[in-house]
C-alpha cells in the first residue's frame, strides 16, 4: 500500500538520521524532500502546503534541535502532523437508538459500491448483527445478480425485486421487510454511473429521503487520485455524506487520494478496501495509515505505548530479541501484562503487531476477556513450549486446552496468530524498517 511514497520519505529521513546534529537549513532541506514526494504521489497541494507549514512551525522549535535525536523527533512531528490531515481520530459507524440502522453506498460506476456492501454486511454479521442487503441498483439486471449471489456467499440475506421497480420502492419494501426479520442494519446498494449526473443524484436525493439513512457512505476508488477527492466534495455537495470509503488500496494508489480526501472535504474516512475477497475491508484508522506511510506498519503505535510502559532498557532487548527472530509466546506474555497497566485494552490488544485482525472489533470487555484467554493458554505450556511453539503437537494442544479450560481449537488459534507475529518480526528484520525501528525505540514518549 502506497509503496512509494513510503520508499521516498524513508531515505529522507534515513538520510536526515546519518546527520546527527541538524541545523534549521537541514530541516528545509528535508521537508522540500518530503513536499516532492507528496506531490509526485499527488497529494493536493494546498494540504501539502498546510501540512509542511505546520510540520515547519513544530521542528524548527528549539527543543527538537538541541534534542539528541533531532531526526527522530522530526519523524514523531511528521507523523502526528500525517495523523492530523487523516482525521485524527478513528471514526466508527453511527448508531442508531431504534434499529434497524440504513447504510446507503453511494458513488460512481465501478468504485466498488457492490463489493463493499457485502463486506460491509459480512463484517457487521461477524460483530453478531442482523444485516440486510438491498440491491436497489436496478439499472443493470446484473447487478442484482450479482449482489445475491455474493450475498449468498457471505450467508447474508438479500433483498431484491424486479428492475422495474423504482428503487426508493424496493428500499421502503426491504426496510419493511428488516423490521419484520428483526435485521439491525439495511445496507443499500445503488447504482453508479462513470461521471456525475443529475438522473443518479436525483435518484439518490429521493433514497435518501425515504430511508433517513445513519450512514451515505461513498466509495471511491482510491487509484483515481486527485478525481476522487473532487468526486467526494461534489457528492458531499449534492447529497451530504457521513462518511467514505477508500477502495482498491491494495492496488498502485499512489496516496494523493487518502492523504488530501479528508482534509478538502471535511468527510472522515471510515473504510479502506484492500481487496477482492469479502473479508478485505479495514476499518480506517488515521495512526495506523500514517505509520504505513512512514514504513513503520503498526510498529510505530505499539512501540510507543510499549515505551510508556516498559523502561528504555527492556524495549531495548525487545528489540533486539525481534531482530535476531527470537521473540516468542513467553516475551509475547510479558508484553501482554505490561500493556495491561494501561488501561483501554481493546485498543491495546489492536497494536500488538499481528492481533490488530483478531482484535479489530473487540471492546474493552472482549479485550478483557480475551487477554485472560491467551494468557491462560500460555501458562498452561511448558517453559520449552513456550520458547519453541513448533514442537506443540495435537498431545500437548490437548493437554494445553485442559489445563486452560479452553479447546484445542482455541490453542490452534493462537498459535497461528503467533506464527504471523513471528512472520511480521522476520519481515521486519530482512531489512524493511531495522533502521527506523532503531530510532524509534529512542523516541521520548509522548
Ligand atoms: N483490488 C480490489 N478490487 C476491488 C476492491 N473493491 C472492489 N474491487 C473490484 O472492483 C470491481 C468493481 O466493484 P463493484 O463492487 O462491482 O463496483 P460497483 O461500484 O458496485 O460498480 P457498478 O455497480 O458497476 O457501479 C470489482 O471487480 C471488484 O472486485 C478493493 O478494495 N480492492
Ligand atoms: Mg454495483
Amino acid at each position: 500500500m502506497l509503496e512509494a511514497l513510503t520508499q521516498k520519505l524513508t531515505n529522507v529521513f534515513d538520510r536526515l538520521g546519518r546527520k546527527g546534529k541538524l541545523s534549521e537549513g537541514d530541516i528545509d532541506d528535508a521537508l522540500r524532500q518530503v513536499r516532492m514526494a507528496l506531490l509526485e504521489a499527488d497529494v493536493n497541494f494546498k494540504v501539502v502546503k498546510e501540512f509542511l507549514s505546520s510540520v515547519r512551525e513544530r521542528a524548527v522549535g528549539s527543543e527538537v534541535l538541541s534534542s539528541l535525536t533531532p531526526a527522530q523527533q522530526i519523524v514523531k512531528i511528521v507523523n502526528e502532523e500525517l495523523i492530523a490531515i487523516l482525521g485524527g481520530e478513528p471514526e466508527r459507524l453511527a448508531s442508531v437508538a431504534d434499529p434497524p440502522a440504513v447504510v446507503l453506498l453511494v458513488g460512481l460506476q465501478g468504485s466498488g459500491k457492490t463489493t463493499t456492501a457485502v463486506k460491509l454486511a459480512a463484517q457487521l454479521k461477524h460483530l453478531g448483527q442482523r444485516p440486510l442487503l438491498v440491491a436497489a441498483d436496478t439499472r443493470r439486471p446484473a447487478a442484482i445478480e450479482q449482489l445475491k449471489l455474493l450475498g449468498e456467499q457471505s450467508s447474508v440475506p438479500v433483498h431484491s425485486e424486479d428492475p422495474h421497480v423504482p428503487p426508493p420502492v424496493i428500499c421502503q419494501h426491504a426496510l419493511r421487510q428488516a423490521r419484520e426479520t428483526g435485521a439491525t442494519w439495511v445496507i443499500v446498494d445503488t447504482q453508479g454511473r462513470l461521471h456525475i449526473d443529475e438522473p443518479m443524484m436525483k435518484e439518490l436525493e429521493d433514497m435518501k429521503s425515504t430511508l433517513h439513512p445513519a450512514e451515505v457512505l461513498l466509495t471511491v476508488d482510491a487509484m483515481i487520485g486527485q478525481d476522487a477527492v473532487r468526486v467526494a466534495q461534489e457528492f458531499n455537495d449534492r447529497i451530504g455524506l457521513t462518511g467514505l470509503i477508500l477502495t482498491k488500496m491494495d492496488g498502485d494508489a499512489r496516496g494523493g487520494a487518502a492523504l488530501s480526501i479528508r482534509s478538502v472535504t471535511g468527510v472522515p474516512i471510515k473504510y479502506l478496501g484492500t481487496g477482492e475477497k469479502m473479508d478485505a475491508l479495514e476499518a480506517f484508522h488515521p495512526d495506523r495509515l500514517a505509520s504505513r506511510i512512514l514504513g513503520m506498519g503498526d510498529m510505530l503505535t505499539f512501540i510507543e505505548r510499549a515505551e510508556t510502559a516498559f523502561d528504555q532498557q527492556q524495549a531495548k532487548k525487545l528489540e533486539e530479541k525481534m531482530r535476531a527472530g527470537g521473540f516468542d509466546l513467553e516475551d509475547l506474555l510479558d508484553q501482554m501484562r505490561q500493556i495491561h497497566k494501561m488501561g483501554s485494552l481493546g485498543r491495546l490488544v489492536e497494536m500488538i503487531p499481528g492481533f490488530s485482525k483478531m482484535s479489530s472489533h473487540l471492546d474493552d470487555a472482549n479485550g478483557e476477556r480475551q487477554m485472560k484467554k491467551i494468557e491462560a493458554i500460555i501458562l498452561s505450556m511448558t517453559h520449552d513450549e513456550r520458547r519453541n511453539p513448533a514442537m506443540i503437537d495435537g498431545k500437548r494442544r490437548s493437554r494445553i486446552a485442559r489445563g486452560s479450560g479452553t479447546t484445542p481449537r482455541d490453542v490452534n488459534q493462537l498459535l497461528n496468530q503467533f506464527r504471523e507475529i513471528q512472520k511480521l518480526t522476520r519481515s521486519m528484520t530482512r531489512g524493511k524498517l531495522p533502521k527506523n525501528m532503531g530510532a524509534m525505540f529512542d523516541m521520548p514518549t509522548r
